[in-house]
C-alpha cells in the first residue's frame, strides 16, 4: 500500500492491514506493570482488531510466549520491576523458537537513549512516551504488515507455482520433523511414505500438448489435495511425481488410503479443453517403521512404485 498525506493516511494504512490480515488474526502481547498504560495499549490494539494477550512483567511475558505459539507481535514497556524491556527483547532474541516474532519497545520518557538500547537488543521498532496515539497505531500497523508479507512469502517459497501444492522443498523441510515427531514414544504416529506418479505422462503430453498436460496435472493436484487434507503432508516432488506422507494409519489403513487416492484419479475422467481424458497413477508405499533418513523411506516408496509400473500401471505396490 501507498501511505498518502492527509487526515486518512492513518485509516489507509490500518484499513489495509486489516484486509491483508482478514483471514488471520494476529495476538499481540502487551507487557507493562502500570494497569493504566496496559489498558490503553490495548484499547487502541484492539481497535485495530486484534487480539490481546496482557502480562504484568517481563518474567510473566516470556512465559506466556512459550505458552501461546500464536503471539506474533510484542509491545513492551521499559520499567518495570525486575527484568526491564530491553532485557526482556534480548532474552526473546536469544531464543530461537521466536524467531517469527516483532518487538515493539516503549520508552520511558527521560531516556531518549533507550531507542538504541532497543534496537541493539533485537526490537524491531520503538515508541517514545508520553506516546502519539497515532504514531503508535502506524507503528504497529507497519509492522502487523511485514509480519503479513513474511508470511506471504513463506507461503510461496513452499508452494509450487502451476499446481499450489506443496513444493519439494517444503517436503523435505516439514517431513524429518513429523517422522521424528511421530518416533516419540509418548504420543508414537504410525506413519507411511507413498510416491505416486502419472502413468504413460509422456504419451499424454506428446498426444494432446503441454499445455493439457498441465491442466491434467492441475486437476490431478486439486483431487490429491481434496483427498490428503491438512492430515497428510502432500507435495509435488518433481514433474509428475508427488510424495505423501501418511500420517495416523496402520500399515493396512495407509495402503486402503493409497487405493483410495489412486481410484480418486481413475474414477473420473479429467476434463480438458480437448475433452475428457482418462488419466491413471501408481503408487509405491513404504512403511515409515525404524528411525531412518527421510531419504531411506522415499527411496523405499520410489522402489515400489518401479514395481507398480512394471506390474502394468495403475496400481498400489506396497
Ligand atoms: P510412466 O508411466 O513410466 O511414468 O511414464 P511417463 O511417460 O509418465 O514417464 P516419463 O518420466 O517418461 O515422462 C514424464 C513426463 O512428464 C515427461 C515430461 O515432459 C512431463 N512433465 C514433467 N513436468 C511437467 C509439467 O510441469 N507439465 C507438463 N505438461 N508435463 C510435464
Ligand atoms: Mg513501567
Ligand atoms: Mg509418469
Ligand atoms: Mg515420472
Amino acid at each position: 500500500y501507498v501511505l498518502k498525506d492527509g487526515p486518512s493516511a492513518l485509516d489507509n494504512v490500518i484499513s489495509s492491514v486489516v484486509r491483508l490480515m482478514s483471514n488471520r488474526e494476529v495476538r499481540v502481547l502487551v507487557v507493562d506493570d502500570m494497569r493504566s498504560t496496559r489498558e490503553l495499549l490495548a484499547r487502541h490494539l484492539k481497535k485495530q482488531l486484534f487480539r490481546i494477550t496482557k502480562a504484568t512483567s517481563a518474567e510473566m511475558a516470556l512465559k506466556e510466549l512459550s505458552l501461546r505459539p500464536d503471539i506474533e507481535l510484542a509491545v513492551v514497556d521499559y520499567e518495570m520491576p525486575g527484568m526491564n524491556g530491553v532485557e526482556f527483547v534480548r532474552n526473546v532474541r536469544r531464543n530461537s523458537a521466536y524467531d517469527g516474532i516483532r518487538i515493539i519497545g516503549v520508552s520511558s520518557a527521560e531516556r531518549s537513549d533507550l531507542m538504541m538500547e532497543y534496537l541493539k537488543a533485537g526490537a524491531n521498532d520503538y515508541v517514545r512516551r508520553p506516546f502519539d496515539d497515532e504514531e503508535f497505531r502506524l507503528r504497529v500497523a507497519q509492522n502487523v504488515a511485514t509480519l503479513f508479507h513474511v508470511r506471504q512469502l513463506r507461503d510461496k517459497a513452499a508452494r509450487d507455482y502451476l499446481t499450489g501444492l506443496y513444493n519439494r522443498r517444503h517436503f523435505f523441510e516439514v517431513g524429518p520433523r513429523l517422522v521424528a515427531a511421530g518416533h516419540d514414544p509418548e504420543e508414537s504416529v504410525p506413519m507411511s511414505m507413498a510416491v505416486m506418479d502419472i502413468d504413460n505422462f509422456k504419451l499424454l503430453n506428446d498426444t494432446y500438448g503441454h499445455e493439457i498436460g498441465d491442466e491434467v496435472l492441475k486437476e490431478v493436484s486439486n483431487r490429491l489435495m481434496d483427498a490428503c487434507g491438512e492430515k497428510h503432508l502432500l507435495a509435488r516432488l518433481g514433474g509428475e511425481e508427488f510424495g505423501v506422507l501418511v500420517r495416523g494409519l496402520d500399515p493396512m489403513g495407509a495402503r486402503a488410503f493409497c487405493e483410495e487416492l489412486r481410484r480418486c484419479i481413475s474414477r473420473e475422467s479429467i476434463l480438458t479443453d480437448d475433452g475428457p481424458l482418462n488419466v491413471t497413477v501408481s503408487i509405491g508405499l513404504a512403511e515409515v517403521a525404524e528411525m531412518e533418513a527421510f531419504d531411506n523411506y522415499l527411496n523405499a516408496a520410489d522402489q515400489l512404485l518401479y514395481m507398480a509400473k512394471d506390474a502394468g500401471r495403475n496400481r498400489v505396490v506396497a
